[in-house]
């Protein structure tokens, strides 16, 4: 019978294909030829009806035979496909590479700065206070010796929320709160964010500081420039050189600012005979503000003047940060493009 033989010839003619299938998709353009709603097998189903009824079963049967033939040679093709696959990517893949690192991630170099900063503090036995950033004009301005006339109180200068609210400028409204809920001798360092109305390419609105206050009997300038020779060598290395320069500022009297002798040309002034960027020739870069407590402060928070003196000093994180890790250029802070953060720490 031509049906019955039709039906057997499948077999071998699917053997054929599938042997010269190479890929997934060749061995589907088959399954859909012989097993699909149009495909071959169905094809000879569907002539069934026209067939003698005597004739039918034997028909039928033989094709559910073949359609079980036909299904078991694509599975076991499509099995040693699948195996042949696997085996070329294990062939590619070398198990003896390293793996992928995961990132990691690292301290801010600012926070880096900070915490160095205050360790060296810590050993020398100050406390490390905080305080808000949002404060009022009395603990930002008016203790600390700045009237209402200062020209740092003015709106071009200071962030105000209202009239007597405003985003800190330093951090000594928290040497201020410090002294008005102690009494000494006491030692603090207050690290954190202070906020200016200022904006270009070496100035940004928000920035951090490092503010200390020592306050005792017979605290005098000497105590001063050896704390500070002391800090300024462990950040900067113990060969660095520091001087004391006259200045100014309303909280304290006498006032100095502090150089160090330049981190990146060791105080030539040049490196390689090249004039040195970063000090400018000089040899000297200034790190920081200090001096003796005004009696004005220690009246304003109900010390006697007479009784207890102290120092005081204040620095710039981002600054410091510069100078030691030799960073041009302060928007580099405030991006946190991962390639610049990642070479801390
Ligand atoms: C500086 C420079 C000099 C300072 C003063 C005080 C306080 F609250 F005790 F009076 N804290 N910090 C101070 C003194 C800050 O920054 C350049």
């Amino acid at each position: 019978m031509d049906l019955l033989k039709e039906l057997e010839s499948l077999v071998p003619e699917l053997e054929r294909g599938l042997g010269q299938a190479s890929s997934l998709s060749e061995l589907e353009e088959l399954r859909v030829a012989f097993l699909g709603r149009k495909g071959r097998l169905a094809r000879i189903m569907s002539s069934l009806p026209g067939l003698a009824p005597a004739e039918r079963p034997a028909v039928g049967q033989k094709a559910n035979e073949i359609k079980t033939a036909l299904t078991e040679l694509f599975d076991a093709r499509k099995e040693s496909l699948d195996a042949a696959r696997e085996a070329r990517a294990l062939a590619r893949f070398d198990p003896s590479l390293p793996g992928r690192a995961p990132w990691r991630g690292s301290l801010h170099p600012t926070t880096l700065v900070m915490e160095e900063i205050c360790d060296i503090f810590r050993e020398l036995g100050y406390d490390v206070a905080s305080g808000p950033e949002v404060e009022n004009d009395h603990y930002n301005f008016e203790a600390l010796n700045m009237p209402p006339e200062h020209p740092a109180r003015d709106m071009q200068d200071t962030l105000y929320i209202t009239e007597n609210v405003l985003m800190r400028t330093h951090t000594s409204p928290v040497q201020v709160r410090t002294m008005l809920s102690r009494k000494p001798p006491l030692a603090v360092v207050a690290p954190g964010k202070v906020y200016r109305r200022d904006s270009d390419l070496t100035h940004t609105p928000m920035f951090h500081q490092i503010e200390g206050l020592l306050v005792g009997h017979d605290v005098s300038m000497a105590d001063l420039r050896g704390t500070l020779t002391a800090f300024l060598r462990g950040v900067f290395g113990g060969e660095t050189r520091v001087r004391f320069r006259p200045s100014f500022f309303p909280f304290t009297e006498p006032s100095a600012e502090v150089d160090i002798s330049c981190c990146i040309c060791g105080g030539a002034g040049h490196v390689n005979g090249e004039p040195c960027r970063v000090c400018k020739t000089t040899g000297w870069v200034e790190i920081l503000g200090c001096g003796m407590v005004d009696p004005a402060v220690f009246e304003a928070v109900g010390y006697d003047p007479e009784e207890f003196t102290g120092f005081a000093f204040g620095l710039g994180v981002e600054r410091v940060a510069m100078l030691k890790y030799g960073i041009g250029d302060l928007r580099m802070f405030f991006e946190n493009d991962v390639r610049f953060l990642a070479q801390f720490g």
